[in-house]
């Protein structure tokens, strides 16, 4: 038998347990932070739930409105962000939600309030829902420095001071992956337990990949770098090999890919759409977090990605990001320009 296998399995470490262990670390820590995390998770679960059944119950389908972006809203997605809001203004500890289904921001009645603001995307990649593809939830958290009546001001702060980022990605497995500024941690959802586990701890990206991932239908309109890079992927010059591309066109699938096997995620900006198509505040900060703190970069083609400084809620921004030494190729060449 092997004992240390088994002392493994029968020692769980849950999302909950490895949260509280990290809070044990701050004394002045009074369990606010654990208490959030424990409202999204328990958002994860619903969604995944959702998710899981939304073929049989028949769940999949327009709701017959349409988002602040012109989108299509699937029933899924007015679900998913319903459960979002509910579950941290009842946590007590928000004051600002910036959600991405919801044009404006929420703002939780006194009574409720908390030091935290949650920026999120309660379910990313929708046009994948209907053909059952990976989709996800992407969040991001800031804590409201003051006492004031709280603001939009509040969240619109560079990704460098968000304190913790994450997303959920309802695939052929449950899994949650988070950063509170120290490594990131992956938890999967076991389904018989209800409880995320952790089985990915402290994920590094390799520092070079050989897989790039970008819808390569806009090349038309891309500019000058981001289309020598893309060159430089398939047809290298330094007798490398040629690159793998992979697209999901779900932006939790295809950033999950990349933090475990390494390369490059790019949504660059083009003629028709000249900021991009991905949110700064739910998409691309989380995600630059995240890739950061797993030792890879996030580059929006002019700066690193978590420097910018968002001026409206749904803004967006182009955005490179992934293993090391690949980001730094297509900083090199927008140094060139
Ligand atoms: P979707 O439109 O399906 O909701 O920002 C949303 C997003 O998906 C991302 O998840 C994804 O990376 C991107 O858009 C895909 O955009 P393209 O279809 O333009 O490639």
């Amino acid at each position: 038998m092997d004992h240390a296998a088994d002392a493994h399995r029968t020692d769980l470490m849950t999302i909950t347990r490895f949260v509280l262990n990290e809070q044990s670390k701050y004394p002045e820590s009074r369990g606010d932070f654990t208490i959030l995390l424990s409202h999204i998770v328990l958002g994860c679960k619903f969604v995944c739930s959702a998710v899981n059944k939304a073929g049989l119950a028949k769940l999949i389908g327009l709701a017959g409105e349409t988002n602040i972006q012109g989108e299509e809203q699937k029933k899924l997605d007015v679900l998913s962000n319903d459960v979002f809001v509910k579950a941290l203004v009842s946590s007590g500890r928000t004051s600002v939600l910036v959600s991405e289904e919801d044009e404006e921001a929420t703002f939780v009645e006194p009574s409720k309030r908390g030091k935290y603001c949650v920026v999120f995307d309660p379910l990313d990649g929708s046009s994948n829902i209907d053909c059952g593809v990976s989709i996800g939830t992407i969040f991001g958290i800031y804590t409201l420095d003051h006492t004031d009546e709280p603001t939009t001001e509040d969240v619109l702060k560079p990704g460098n001071e968000m304190v913790a980022a994450g997303y959920c990605m309802y695939g052929s497995s449950c899994m949650l992956v988070l950063s509170t500024g120290t490594g990131v941690h992956g938890f999967t959802l076991d389904p018989s337990l209800g409880e995320f586990i952790l089985t990915h701890p402290d994920i590094k990206i390799p520092n070079k990949g050989n897989i790039y991932s970008v819808n390569e239908g806009n090349a038309q309109n891309w500019d000058g770098p981001t289309t020598k890079y893309v060159e430089k992927c398939k047809f290298p010059k330094d007798g490398s090999h040629a690159k793998s591309l992979r697209y999901v066109g779900s932006m939790v699938a295809d950033v999950h890919r990349t933090l475990l096997y390494g390369g490059i995620f790019l949504y660059p900006a083009d003629k028709k759409s000249p900021n991009g198509k991905l949110r700064v505040l739910y998409e691309v900060f989380p995600m630059s977090f995240l890739m950061e703190q797993a030792g890879g970069q996030a580059f929006t083609g002019k700066k690193r990605a978590l420097d910018l400084v968002p001026e409206k809620i749904h803004e967006r921004s182009p955005i490179f990001l992934g293993s090391y030494d690949d980001v730094e190729e297509i900083k090199a060449l927008y140094a060139e320009e």
